[in-house]
């Protein structure tokens, strides 16, 4: 730490608050996002990582399913959705997607991520439906399912409260909920990037309603489009207040935005230095949130293993088919297997440990302890 605090006397504060495990303010964060050398943040997020899983690198078998791509919401930043009618645009039946989920029981699934547009006229029933005939046939495969967004669609076609919306989706099966739609909370990016969508208020108690009533979720923020450091750093604060109060979410999710297909304009896409300096002043801000997923599918399997020392301990999954980057011009493989992930992981110096979507441990190597 001496010979940081030699070069990086203005930061030395921050250091000794990394080190010591103590909260660090918006303006701290900020002075990192303006500082330049990327292994000394690394280091910090790296020291908070440690603090709080070890050596242990996560990972969870499992499969996303998009069970529609038609959406009302029409978000500039997306190239997945398709407006009704239009030719490509699907909406899989019930019987469709059991059919689909029974091919993944047997590759040892442990969770399938659910998530859809805004579809104009499929009746609440058939998301209540998807849940309980899910859970009915697969009962060992984790649900997480819906954004904040569909369930604030949901809450309006069943004519009923967002809380006794979802009391009702975890009656059917809900178990947990995914990190989308967040994208960034502030307004005036919200209204030029998804002005159709709920507000940044509104996804954040859908949150608290759902971390109150026993379901948990993830976080996730979309950067690398028309933000700035600022609406960034106010996303996370937010995100950390909230988390204050419930301690619900289980991972935050950094979302390297894509701009191919979309109708947002920006000259370049993230680098690798934004993409691992914002994984680790996440780590290092978010001290209540457990994990930091590297979401190897939108930085790439090797960004993502380096993230694994700059704060992130969590690869994500398997995943096999992934639609919503891959249609905005991502160009990473839709699957990984099981022991790919292991090799980057092992080969990152850390501990591969399969986990289901509580972070339950599902395997770990046999010779390791997970405390
Ligand atoms: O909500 C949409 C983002 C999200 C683009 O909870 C885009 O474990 C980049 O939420 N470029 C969906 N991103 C993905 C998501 C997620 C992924 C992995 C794990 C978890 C989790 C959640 O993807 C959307 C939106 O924020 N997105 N379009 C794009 N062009």
């Amino acid at each position: 730490m001496d010979h940081w605090r030699r070069h990086h006397g203005e930061l030395a504060d921050i250091a000794d608050k990394a080190a010591a495990g103590v909260r660090l303010s918006t303006a701290d964060a900020r002075r990192l996002y303006e500082c330049n050398n990327l292994t000394f943040i690394g280091y910090l997020a790296d020291l908070a990582r440690n603090r709080l899983n070890g050596d242990n690198a996560y990972f969870v078998v499992n499969r996303h399913l998009n069970y529609t791509n038609v959406c009302n919401n029409r978000c500039r930043f997306c190239a997945f959705f398709r407006p009704p009618g239009a030719e490509d645009a699907y909406a899989m039946t019930l019987p469709e997607i059991w059919a689909a989920v029974e091919q993944y029981q047997s590759a040892g699934v442990r969770e399938l991520h659910i998530v859809g547009g805004l579809h104009h006229d499929l009746p609440y029933e058939y998301y209540r439906d998807m849940l309980a005939g899910l859970r009915r046939r697969f009962p060992d495969i984790h649900l997480k399912a819906f954004t904040m967004v569909e369930i604030d669609h949901f809450a309006g076609l069943s004519g009923r409260s967002v809380r006794e919306t979802l009391r009702d989706l975890k009656a059917a099966g809900l178990d947990s909920i995914p990190g989308g739609g967040a994208e960034i909370f502030h307004h005036s990016i919200r209204r030029q990037l998804c002005p159709h969508k709920i507000s940044g208020e509104r996804w954040l108690e859908i949150a608290r309603i759902a971390h109150q009533e026993g379901i948990p979720s993830n976080a996730t923020m979309l950067y690398g489009h028309l933000e700035t450091i600022d609406h960034r750093l106010d996303h996370l604060q937010r995100l950390r207040t909230l988390q204050d109060e419930t301690g619900g979410f289980l991972s935050f999710v950094p979302l390297a935005f894509h701009a191919a297909h979309t109708v947002v304009d920006v000259p370049y896409a993230t680098t690798g230095s934004d993409d691992l300096k914002t994984l680790a002043i996440a780590r290092l801000f978010l001290d209540n949130v457990p994990h930091i997923k590297a979401y190897w599918i939108m930085l790439g399997p090797k960004i993502a293993q380096i993230a694994l020392s700059f704060g992130a301990d969590d690869l994500d999954g398997t995943i096999m088919e992934e639609k919503i980057t891959h249609s905005a011009g991502a160009r990473t493989a839709q699957a990984m297997t099981r022991e790919e992930l292991v090799h980057l992981i092992r080969s990152a110096g850390r501990v591969p440990i399969e986990r289901d979507a509580l972070y339950n441990v599902v395997w770990c190597p046999e010779d390791h302890t997970v405390r």
